[in-house]
C-alpha cells in the first residue's frame, strides 16, 4: 500500500504547500489535517451527492458528509434552489427576517422539548451559550461534561474533549485558565456511580450537565440501556440543567434526534450542522422559563451578527422539509448495517478484532477486541491500524473520517451501488491489512 495518496495529488499538494505558508497546519479546522492518519490532505474542488471530486479530479465516495450537515448529500438541488431564491433578496440583513421564524417553527415542531430557540452561526456558539444560560438560570458555576465528548472549542468545554482535540493529543487545550477548568468536572460516559459521587460531592453547585447523548466525537459510542434516563433523573433531582448536545445527532438519528429515539426530555438542546443545509449554523433551545433568561428579556447575554442568516436559514429549512417529506431513517439504518456488517465479516475472516458500532446513518470502526463504551475503551483501539485502513480506503476511492476518533455518516445520496462499492473496497482493504 503506498504511503500516501499525495503522490497522486499534485494539485492538492501544491495547494497544501501554499496553505501551510499562511494557515496554521494548512487547515481552517485541525481534524482536516490528516495528521493522525498520515499523508497530506486532499483539497476538494466540488461535491455532488455522495461524491467529492478532489482538486486532482479524483472521485471519492464521501462518508464524512462535511462532518454531518450533508444528510441529503452534497449540493442537493432542492437546497441549492432554496439558497439561490434567498440570495435574490440579499445575503444578510442584521434585522429579523421571515426565514428565522419558519426555522424556529420547524425546530419546535420536530423537537417537542424545545419551546423557544435561539439561532447561532456554529455549534460551538450554541453549546457555549447553553452553558452560560444554565449558569445564569441556576446561579451556579460548575458544569459536568463527559470525557471524549466534544462540544466545540469554547473554554469551558475543551476539557478532556474528543474530535480533533483528542485526535491531535490535546484533549485539554492550552490557553484555558485553571480557574475556568476548575469549574468543569469531567466524568466517564456510561458511569452512573461517577455521577452519583459527583453530585454528592458538589451539592447545589452543578449548574448544568452537557452530554452528547450518542457520542460522535470519540468514534461512535451509544449509551448503556437506562443511562440517559438516569442522567435525566439525577439532574432533575438536583435542579441541574440537562443539556443534550445534538449538534451532530439532531435530525440525523431521528427527525427529533436522540431524545425522540430514547424518549428523554432534556431542559436544553444544542443543534447545528443539518439545520444549516451546509451553511454556517447553530442553535440552542428548550424550556421557555430557561430560554427567557436570555437577552433582551433576561440577564444572560448572547448575540451574533450572522445569527439567523437568511441564506443559512433557507438552506436549513429546505433540509428539514426534505427530511419530513422523505423520512429517510429506515433506509439510512439499513445502509449503515450493510456497511458495518461488511467490515465486521471481513475482519472476522482475517482474524482482526474490530468493533463496528452503528445507529442509523452514524457509525465508526474501532480496531480492538474490547467492547467500546467510553473514552478509555475507545483508546484501546489501534489508531495506527485505523490509519492504514483509512489510507487503503482512500486510495481505493472511499473517504472515511480522517481520525479514529470521529463518526462516519451516510446520506440519502448514498444509493445501493455506492454502499455496495464501499463494502467491496473496505472488505478488500481489511483483507490486505
Ligand atoms: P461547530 O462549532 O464545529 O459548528 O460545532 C461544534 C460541535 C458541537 N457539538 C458536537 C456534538 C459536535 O460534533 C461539534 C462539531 N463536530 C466536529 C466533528 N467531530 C466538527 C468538525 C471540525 O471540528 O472541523
Amino acid at each position: 500500500m503506498s504511503s500516501s495518496c499525495s503522490s497522486a495529488s499534485p494539485v492538492s499538494d501544491a495547494l497544501f504547500a501554499r496553505a501551510l505558508q499562511l494557515i496554521p497546519g494548512g487547515v481552517n479546522s485541525p481534524v482536516r489535517a490528516f495528521r493522525s492518519v498520515g499523508g497530506a490532505p486532499f483539497f476538494t474542488q466540488s461535491a455532488q451527492g455522495a461524491t467529492l471530486t478532489t482538486a486532482d479530479g479524483r472521485e471519492l465516495i464521501d462518508f464524512v458528509c462535511t462532518w454531518g450537515p450533508a444528510i441529503h448529500g452534497h449540493n442537493h438541488p432542492v437546497i441549492k434552489a432554496a439558497i439561490a431564491a434567498a440570495l435574490d433578496h440579499g445575503t444578510s440583513f442584521g434585522t429579523p427576517n421571515p426565514y428565522e421564524v419558519e426555522m424556529a417553527e420547524l425546530i419546535v415542531r420536530f423537537v417537542p422539548s424545545i419551546k423557544k430557540v435561539r439561532m447561532t452561526s456554529s455549534g460551538t456558539e450554541a453549546t457555549m451559550s447553553a452553558i452560560r444560560l444554565a449558569r445564569g438560570f441556576t446561579k451556579r458555576d460548575k458544569i459536568i461534561k463527559f470525557s471524549g465528548c466534544y462540544h466545540g472549542h469554547s473554554d469551558s468545554l475543551l476539557i478532556k474533549a474528543g474530535s480533533g482535540a483528542l485526535t491531535h493529543g490535546h484533549p485539554d487545550s492550552a490557553g484555558i485558565p485553571a480557574s475556568f477548568a476548575r469549574e468543569t468536572i469531567v466524568l466517564p460516559y456510561n458511569d452512573r456511580a461517577a455521577l452519583d459521587a459527583c453530585f454528592s460531592a458538589n451539592p447545589g453547585q452543578i449548574a448544568g450537565v452537557i452530554i452528547e447523548p450518542y457520542c460522535g466525537n470519540v468514534g461512535f459510542i451509544m449509551p448503556d440501556a437506562g443511562y440517559l434516563a438516569y442522567v435525566r433523573e439525577i439532574t432533575a433531582q438536583h435542579g441541574t440543567v440537562l443539556i443534550f448536545d445534538e449538534v451532530m445527532t439532531g435530525f440525523r438519528i431521528a427527525k427529533g434526534g436522540v431524545q425522540e429515539r430514547e424518549n428523554i426530555t432534556p431542559d436544553l438542546t444544542c443543534l447545528g450542522k443539518i439545520i444549516g443545509g451546509g451553511l454556517p449554523v447553530g442553535a440552542f433551545g428548550g424550556r421557555a422559563d430557561i430560554m427567557d433568561y436570555l437577552a433582551p428579556l433576561g440577564p444572560v447575554y448572547q448575540a451574533g451578527t450572522l445569527s439567523g442568516n437568511p441564506l443559512a436559514m433557507a438552506a436549513g429549512i429546505a433540509s428539514l422539509r426534505l427530511l419530513e417529506e422523505l423520512n429517510p431513517y429506515p433506509r439510512l439504518d439499513q445502509l449503515g448495517r450493510q456497511l458495518c456488517a461488511a467490515v465486521a465479516d471481513a475482519a472476522k475472516a482475517k482474524g482482526i478484532a474490530v468493533q463496528t458500532p452503528q445507529c442509523g446513518s452514524m457509525f465508526s470502526f474501532f480496531f480492538t477486541s474490547t467492547a467500546v463504551r467510553d473514552y478509555d475503551t475507545a483508546l484501546t483501539g489501534d489508531a495506527k491500524l485505523f490509519a492504514r485502513f483509512f489510507r487503503g480506503a482512500l486510495e481505493r476511492g472511499v473517504y472515511l473520517a480522517p481520525s479514529a476518533y470521529e463518526a462516519g455518516f451516510i446520506s440519502t445520496a448514498h444509493d445501493g451501488a455506492a454502499i455496495d462499492r464501499a463494502c467491496e473496497v473496505l472488505s478488500g482493504v481489511i483483507r490486505e491489512l
